[in-house]
């Protein structure tokens, strides 16, 4: 071999062996798995039906040669969504029942725990992704790449084979984890969307998504009617807007007999509602939800409204919707932020939860990592999420938690759903960071079966996207054994995970602090962020009320008295300083500077060493994941490595930048145990104002 052809090869082979360890995240937590054969029988042949025998044969990670019966037969243990599971059989009152089922059976098998005869049913009926996708292909608080759905162009409403792919890979997977809905556009919608050029790209995706139970919805804007309809007014109670509004609504349902509907964002944050003509959310709502009666489509209404008054900015969705309980269609659902007022790295729950009792209300839940550190920070969103759902509203009596209060098992309602805001994008890995997909994980999860622990849900998803091993293969060719495998990176990787949601709290904004961000991009810290100009309650001034003699928000009587819109004993236990939850405090008590903490300290002092401690964490995820290395492929270690090291340096900004900010006030030293700031104040207030110092 001359010298070229020896260099050729080499490149060659090096590609080769690239490719071989070559795991770019595309294939998230559906892992390719040497199945072993598996005869399927069923009594019915379906798209459904197909994707279920299709999935068994190509994962089938169970005994050689078994049988498996796929059967449909009406239950009425069962809901639409349910399942019975043996080792050997699933029963199903659907076909979609039956994909449930195949999922949970290869999940189990794959995470190698016990398969038991059992039935199994979906918390809430309705687990629905909003994507905030604008029809350019931007994403409104995307972190992973341009839109799966809509781009900008001349094309732009053109369906190629290769979105005919990446919408199939996306729906299968959604349905592995049992979520059942897309909302395919932003809240903030164009009108464009309802115009026929676009609904007929919906209806193409719409039949991508169809056989794997992903039913699409629509946001729409409200003053559609004026803006593409052509009438004078979006007057919900005007006959001919009525009239368009059926109309569009029984138009859609020709292209798309199983439509599920449309959220909507009316009167928020500059968007047209019901208000702007006098009328109310209901009123706007009902409009809507009786032009989809006929077809049982159903209306998301949301609560997230705010207007720029005197008001505490944490009490208007309550005050706006309460008194109109009851006033609602039943095939309306009020969907609800987790908290009274934006994402926060932690917030109490919405005191809208369990206070409307006749109307259906839904969680929605962000899963884009908007406020905690978009695809750069390591955050694993379940225990945010399980502390909300398991959060006591006591407005049934003790015991009424949030998931009991919109699941349908605490109030009489027909619809009961959950949504979640996607962080899906075009990136190779969907999610931007691959640790992210883990929420798009939970979120389905969690929407299936709100009592799934934390721990589990991170257990299954470390081993589905991470492990190895082959159970249908006896020569795993790794160089190490399950149990090295198992003690050295599931175990940490895992701990990694669920440390990872407070340690950001700690960083950011430890002790009830919230909304403290450099202006509208929501990364970097900002705390002094309050232009003379700007809206009161879009400054982190509004939300930390830092001055001479304390820190925190007085939501109590001698405050705004959100407070009151929590029932007891909660509101009386918020309401006393003494008895606040110590990781809400600033939430809800203007503190001061010196006020003895439980562990005996003052408040600057808990603050500084909660700062301190969060940096400390993400340093030792650092650690973890750097010995994780010789268990992970290349390409997903070194990006998360590169991705940790980012979130180390910016935790260190954040801690410096607050830390520094809030001292001008306390006027109390940094306590000499922990390590210094390294960061001058002057030069953060510069450049997070502009660019994130050393963000990217
Ligand atoms: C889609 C916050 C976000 C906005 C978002 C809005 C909403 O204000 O910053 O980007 O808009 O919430 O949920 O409607």
């Amino acid at each position: 071999m001359n010298y070229f052809k020896r260099r050729v090869s080499l490149v060659l082979f090096l590609i080769f062996a690239l490719t071989l360890n070559a795991q770019n995240g595309h294939d998230i937590w559906l892992q390719n798995k040497k199945a072993k054969p598996v005869n399927v029988t069923t009594t019915k042949q379906s798209p459904t039906i197909d994707i279920a025998k299709n999935e068994l044969i190509n994962g089938w990670q169970g005994a050689e040669g078994s049988t498996i019966t796929l059967t449909i037969k009406k239950d009425k243990s069962l809901h639409t969504d349910g399942f019975k599971i043996t080792p050997t059989s699933i029963q199903a009152n659907t076909d979609l029942g039956i994909l449930y089922g195949v999922y949970e059976l290869l999940r189990k098998q794959q995470t190698e725990s016990t398969i038991k005869d059992e039935s199994i049913n979906p918390s809430y009926d309705r687990r629905v992704l909003n994507h905030w996708d604008n029809p350019n292909g931007s994403i409104e608080r995307g972190y992973a790449g341009k839109s799966l759905f809509w781009h900008f162009g001349k094309d732009s409403l053109d369906v190629t084979e290769s979105d005919i792919k990446l919408w199939k890979e996306y729906a299968r997977a959604n349905a592995s984890v049992g979520i059942n809905g897309a909302v395919l556009n932003n809240v903030n919608a164009s009108p464009m969307m309802l115009t026929q050029g676009y609904l007929e790209k919906v209806k193409a995706i719409a039949d991508v998504l169809r056989p794997y139970g992903v039913k699409t919805y629509l946001s729409i804007k409200f003053s559609s009617p004026s803006l593409i309809g052509g009438l004078k007014t979006s007057d919900p109670l005007d006959a001919e807007v009525i009239k368009w509004w059926n109309n569009k609504v029984k138009d859609i349902y020709k292209l798309i007999p199983d439509f599920g509907g449309f959220l909507v964002k009316a009167s928020s944050e500059g968007q047209p509602g019901p208000q702007d003509y006098g009328r109310t959310h209901a009123d706007g709502a009902n409009m809507l939800a009786d032009a989809f009666k006929p077809f049982n489509g159903i209306v998301m209404w949301r609560a997230f409204v705010y207007i720029a008054n005197d008001e505490d900015r944490a009490k208007q969705a309550y005050n706006e919707f309460v008194h109109l309980d009851g006033k609602f269609r039943d095939n309306v659902i009020i969907q609800v932020k987790n908290g009274p007022i934006d994402f926060q790295p932690r917030e109490p729950f919405s005191p809208l939860f369990g206070a409307l009792k006749k109307t259906a209300i839904m969680p929605e839940l962000q899963i884009t990592q908007e406020y905690l550190g978009h695809s750069i920070h390591l955050a694993y969103l379940a225990p945010m999420w399980k502390e909300f759902l398991d959060s006591d509203t006591y407005q049934e009596g003790k015991g009424s938690t949030v998931a009991k209060t919109t699941d349908g098992s605490l109030f009489d309602q027909k619809i009961s759903a959950i949504a979640g805001v996607a962080n899906t994008g075009l990136d190779n890995n969907w999610t931007g960071h691959t640790f992210a997909q883990s929420n798009w994980y939970a979120f389905g999860r969690l929407a299936w079966n709100h009592e799934l622990s934390n721990e589990q849900i991170a257990d299954e998803w470390v081993k589905l996207t991470f492990s190895p091993f082959d159970l249908s293969n006896s020569e795993n060719k790794t160089d190490f054994s399950k149990s090295d495998w198992s003690n050295n990176f599931l175990k940490p990787v895992k701990q990694m995970m669920l440390d990872s949601r407070e340690a950001i709290v700690d960083y950011m904004m430890p002790l009830g602090l919230h909304h403290i961000f450099s202006a509208n991009e929501h990364y970097g810290p900002g705390p002094w962020y309050g232009p003379a100009r700007a809206r009161k309650d879009w400054t982190s001034l509004y939300y930390h009320k830092a001055d001479s003699l304390g820190i925190g928000f007085d939501r109590t009587p001698t405050g705004s008295n959100a407070t009151i819109q929590y029932e007891e004993p909660l509101r009386s236990q918020l309401n006393n300083i003494e008895t606040c939850p110590e990781n809400v405090l600033l939430w809800f008590h203007h503190v001061p500077w010196d006020y003895k903490m439980k562990n005996g300290k003052s408040l600057w002092d808990n603050l500084a060493y909660r700062y301190d401690a969060g940096v400390k964490k993400v340093r030792e995820f650092q650690k973890i994941w750097d010995m994780a290395k010789p268990y992970v492929d290349n390409q997903r270690f070194v990006e998360v490595q590169s991705k940790l090291r980012n979130q180390s340096r910016n935790a260190q900004v954040w801690k410096d930048a607050c830390l520094l900010y809030f001292q001008e006030f306390s006027n109390m030293p940094i306590p000499y145990d922990i390590e210094r700031p390294m960061h001058d104040l002057e030069d953060l207030k510069i450049s997070t104002m502009k660019r994130p110092l050393d963000y990217k």
